[in-house]
């Protein structure tokens, strides 16, 4: 059987434009009760039961009998046997992966992860304290989406700024573990890892076994169990973000081969059957020229049925007026991926707000960005772009504010906080900040 992929052909000169783009983007992200209800139980046990419940449950969902679960740890040295046992050119290019990785998340806590303070007209020092998270947990998936550049992108900005412990969690379906994955974390200089995975293995680093440490934040992508497990931990311990599946918009003015934007188009699909790919550009003969490359390039691709899907039930190709209508469009997508393919990108850049990351030029393939280009790979999904940030050096770090008021400032500070705390009838905020006066005003908490 021959798969075709046919993304949907829009124009937004055509009448049902607005309704048919609708249609396309809808992303019902409606979570299943049955899962909810399951995750629940498990976390409730877990809580409960702690290993014992592990356990069990990497036993019946990894396909392990009690007997046959391997010791849950992974030490240091299988981590780095794995590393040492792959070909050296998987080891190099791991390595130049990190170490670009590190360089740009150094980079980012230099522009803005550091502490900072100023004195006011009064000597008074106000700033802020940034100190990292003391121990975060990685969730690592296991099976068809185990994905060891992930293990670096979450591993590398939390040792970056600064997290002592990075322990990190993957299942190992039928006890199968993967040598890239655990190189990544050694690498990636995970501290603990352990072989468990879904909604048991959230738990276990939420509220800490006694085997596996409790954690202060969990990252790291997952399934709907996990993703549910993560949602239902949050506020215990923090979390990143729920991932949605993978996308792709490419803003095309037609001058990069149509080859190569089909196949950008391709690198998301092949990821999911839900992931989205859509191509934006104001000019039709090359939107043809791109579903030729399309047709061409398919049946040499081994994961084609999955793109296929993927293209036919969520792709599409839309012709705009120009290029500003174009970024205009793709601002109301907010993409987690925008690649600006164009002979002039640093014209259309200006007018684009909202996406994960931006990748600028015909050269700029969005697959170099989940490797190795060095900005993180974990993204804002599902449109969440307008409001949110790549994983980084942040997310592992968190800011105190610091206040030392100087003799002079607490005459200032202290008449307004004093007559604010009377407005909210706090004598105890009002007379705290009086005691500090020089010239103490008559006793107005006793009238
Ligand atoms: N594009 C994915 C990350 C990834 N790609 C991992 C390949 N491996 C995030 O949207
Ligand atoms: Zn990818």
């Amino acid at each position: 059987m021959s798969l075709t992929a046919a993304p949907v052909r829009l124009s937004t000169q055509s009448s049902d434009f607005e309704a048919r783009f609708a249609a396309r983007l809808h992303w019902s992200a409606e979570t299943d009760s049955a899962i909810e209800q399951r995750v629940a139980d498990i976390l409730a046990d877990v809580q409960q039961r702690g290993d014992a419940a592990v356990l069990e449950y990497t036993a019946r969902f990894d396909g392990l009998n009690a007997d046959g679960v391997p010791a849950l740890e992974l030490t240091q040295a299988e981590l780095k046997a794995a590393f040492d046992g792959l070909p050296a050119a998987q080891r190099d290019a791991l390595e130049s992966a990190a170490r670009r990785v590190r360089s740009y998340h150094e980079a980012q806590k230099r522009a803005s992860g550091e502490s900072w303070s100023y004195r006011d007209e009064d000597g008074t020092l106000l700033g802020q304290k940034v100190t990292p998270l003391d121990r975060v947990g990685i969730y690592v998936p296991g099976g068809k989406a185990a994905y060891p550049s992930s293990v670096l992108m979450n591993a590398i900005p939390a040792h970056v700024a600064g997290v002592a412990e990075i322990i990190m969690v993957v299942p190992t379906p039928k006890g199968e573990k993967n040598p890239l994955v655990l190189a990544a974390a050694y690498v990636a200089g995970v501290t603990r890892a352990f072989t468990i995975g879904g909604a048991q293995a959230v738990a276990a680093l939420a509220y800490g076994t006694a085997t596996v440490p409790k954690v202060d934040k969990i990252t790291g992508p997952g399934n709907a169990y996990v993703a549910s497990a993560k949602k239902r931990v949050f506020g215990t311990v923090g979390i990143d973000m729920i991932a949605g599946p993978s996308e792709i918009l490419v803003l095309a003015d037609g001058s990069t081969p149509a080859d190569w934007v089909a196949m950008d188009l391709f690198s998301q699909a092949e990821h999911d059957e839900l992931a989205q790919s859509i191509l934006l550009c104001p000019d039709a003969a090359y939107i043809d020229a791109v579903q030729a490359a399309i047709d061409r390039l398919l049946p040499t691709m081994p994961r084609a049925a999955i793109i296929a899907k993927s293209l036919n039930d969520r792709g599409a190709l839309i012709l705009t007026r120009d290029m500003e209508e174009a970024c205009a469009i793709s601002n109301r997508i907010a993409p987690e991926h925008l690649e600006v393919s164009s002979s002039e990108p640093h014209r259309w850049e200006p007018l684009l707000k909202h996406a994960g990351a931006i990748f600028l030029g015909a050269y700029t393939s969005e697959s170099l960005g989940d490797y190795c280009a060095g900005p993180n790979h974990v993204l804002p999904t599902s449109g969440t772009a307008r409001f949110s940030s790549p994983l980084g050096v942040y997310d592992f770090q968190k800011r105190s504010s610091l206040i030392e008021v100087s003799a002079a400032g607490a005459q200032t500070l202290g008449i307004i906080a004093a007559e604010l705390a009377y407005g909210e009838g706090l004598q105890a905020h009002a007379r705290a900040a009086e005691l500090r006066l020089t010239n103490v005003p008559p006793m107005r908490g006793a009238r």
